[in-house]
């Protein structure tokens, strides 16, 4: 089975891919590198310091002997895009390449024309080329929990059946993004389920959660190979940065009630997830939702979990309340079913004591690399 991971240089990418490389698939890695150009641009590094891309694969196949074949583009370069996909031949596409931080979309202007075009017209070029010359080949395009917004009734996969006026179908539920960066993947998932109408192509969407933590089997086995960890205020996520602000003893940055809930999943849930998606693909027109998160966890219990955590370890961590550079519901109902690839077979790895000591420690290793200038937010959604 060939698998080609797209935006297989970052975050949730690297790992993918490293982990398919040993369960024995054929994996491509294309990227246009794109991310560490905006990191340059903003200033702001990983915590961890990354090995160029080359360097990774050489190491990765020092270590296992496996081949990874890279791919440097951009996807929105059609002709580049084919011409990768017709070398790599794929019965898989995983989609992870876009630009993935709400807050850089809501920077201004030029920073949501980018995310929305790089984003969804990427997203599209890549539907046309499946169509062209793959149009078997399963595509598996990340999404997110963030498409459906806080509504206050329970959100299903994908689809709702509702009853009108005495009349009934099943329907795309309802989305309401909270960033330009997330209605981007609410373009894209209109985008994906049109062409698997159309063309027939069969396509999995998977709405994930916030992914939390860094290590896995693979990434884990060598320095070279160590996958990014945000912690700034554009790229840094809710819990990575909860860690990696006790670990420097800052105190953690809640904003506004801290009652915001979102589904949340480690990543070593994250990759397989992905590998259960490619086993089981989705039939020929099928446009396929699974809500891919573990647990759900409102933002004040993420830090109070870090500050017991952080006690236990001897760090004195102090939660703030900032005001809320967002607009969004503080204090509001959240319940999502998760029951598609728990059906396929996925055993959670749940947030545990082990795992935040594992990320603190991992966190204050790389302590002095941190940059404090980048840890309070910056960017505000009202402008
Ligand atoms: P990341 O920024 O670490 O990685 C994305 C990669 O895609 C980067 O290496 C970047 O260079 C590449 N890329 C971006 N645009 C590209 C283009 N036009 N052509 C080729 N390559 C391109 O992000 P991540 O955290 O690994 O997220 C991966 C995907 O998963 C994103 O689509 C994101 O929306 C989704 N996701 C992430 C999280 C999370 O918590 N990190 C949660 C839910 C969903
Ligand atoms: N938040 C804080 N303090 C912080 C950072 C965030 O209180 O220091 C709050 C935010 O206000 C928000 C929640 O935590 O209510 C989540 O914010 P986040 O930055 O951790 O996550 P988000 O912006 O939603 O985006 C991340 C990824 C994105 C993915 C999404 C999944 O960057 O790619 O799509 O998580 S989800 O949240 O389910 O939509």
């Amino acid at each position: 089975m060939r698998a080609l991971v797209i935006g297989g240089d970052g975050y949730c990418g690297w790992a993918t891919a490293l982990y398919l490389s040993n369960k024995g698939y054929e994996v491509g890695i294309l990227d246009s590198l794109v991310r560490r150009y905006w990191d340059a641009q903003l200033g702001a590094e990983t915590l961890t310091p990354i090995a160029p891309i080359r360097q990774r694969l050489d190491r990765w196949y020092e270590l296992t002997g496996k081949k990874i074949d890279l791919f440097i583009g951009d996807i929105n370069d059609y002709p580049f895009l084919t011409n990768s996909l017709r070398q790599f031949q794929p019965d898989a596409v995983v989609h992870f390449g876009e630009q993935r931080s709400a807050p850089f979309s809501m920077i201004d202007r030029e920073h949501a024309v980018l995310t929305q075009a790089n984003n969804v017209l990427g997203n599209l070029n890549l539907l046309y080329a499946l169509k062209e010359d793959f149009p078997d080949c399963h595509l598996v395009k990340l999404g997110t929990m963030g498409e459906y917004g806080t509504p206050n009734i329970d959100i299903e996969e994908g689809y709702i059946t509702i009853e009108h006026k005495g009349r009934k179908d099943t329907l795309p539920y309802p989305k309401q993004p909270g960033s330009f960066y997330h209605l981007s993947k609410v373009h894209d998932s209109h985008n994906i389920h049109f062409a698997c109408k159309i063309w027939g192509l069969r396509a999995t969407d998977l709405n994930q959660g916030i992914v939390y933590g860094v290590l896995t089997d693979e990434t884990g086995m060598d320095e070279m190979l160590i996958n990014r960890l945000d912690y700034d205020g554009v790229f840094g996520t809710a819990l990575n940065r909860f860690c990696i602000q006790a670990a420097i003893g800052h105190p953690l940055t809640v904003y506004g009630k801290g009652g915001q809930t979102r589904g949340l999943l480690d990543i070593r849930d994250t990759v397989r997830c992905i590998e259960l998606a490619i086993a089981n693909p989705a039939d020929k027109g099928q446009f396929r939702v699974f809500n891919q998160y573990t647990e759900l966890f409102s933002v004040g219990d993420l830090a109070q979990m870090v500050q017991k955590a952080g006690a236990d370890l001897g760090l004195k961590v102090e939660i703030d309340h900032l005001e809320n550079p967002r607009v969004e519901l503080e204090e509001h109902y959240f319940n999502a079913v998760n029951t598609n690839l728990l059906d396929l077979g996925l055993q959670p790895h749940f947030l545990s004591d082990s795992l935040l000591d594992s990320l603190l420690n991992f966190a204050t290793k790389y302590k002095d690399r941190v940059d404090q200038k980048h840890i309070l937010p910056k960017v505000t959604w009202r402008g």
